[in-house]
């Protein structure tokens, strides 16, 4: 092998290594919703399957349509009583794993919306991961969204 081939080889190499790393993050069915359009918060919902080999962990998530956003869960306070907590410490996307974040569970809570959540329109939420980094996920409002099965409520999504 000359040495063009054997640098082409490693060049090929590295290409096919770093897409897949990088594309190995999935979000899937992600919508974003407010309860009015009076609302001052809304939160998005999505569907995140790790592809990349490692475990990974989502640290936070940032967008120009809201002044703050958080990772928040829904905790039982007392006996049926939820309330929305922030996600101490990221949401953990084990390697082969899909995090399903939906109603009355985790969701990104969006808080001090810039404007109202209008049906259909759209918004882009930067996903920061702690090794696959930012991803950029382009986020239908979707207000007229029943929740998923299997989710605990509405509460005051
Ligand atoms: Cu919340």
């Amino acid at each position: 092998m000359s040495l063009r081939n054997t640098l082409s080889a490693a060049v090929a190499a590295t290409l096919l290594t770093v897409p897949a790393f990088a594309d190995g993050i999935m979000v899937m069915d992600p919508y974003a919703r407010a309860a009015s359009p009076a609302a001052k918060s809304g939160a998005a919902f999505m569907m995140i399957h790790n592809e990349t080999g490692q475990d990974d962990t989502l640290i936070s998530a940032s967008t120009e349509a809201a002044a703050r956003v958080e990772l928040h869960t829904h905790i039982e306070v007392s006996d049926g009583v939820m309330q929305m907590t922030e996600i101490q410490g990221g949401i953990p996307l084990p390697a082969g794993g899909t995090h399903h974040m939906m109603r009355g569970g985790d969701h990104v809570m969006l808080m001090g919306l810039t404007g109202p959540l209008e049906q259909d329109a759209t918004i882009e939420v930067t996903l920061t991961l702690e090794k696959a980094g930012d991803i950029v996920v382009t986020i239908p409002v979707d207000n007229a969204r029943k929740p998923e099965a299997g989710a605990h409520g509405d509460h005051s999504h």
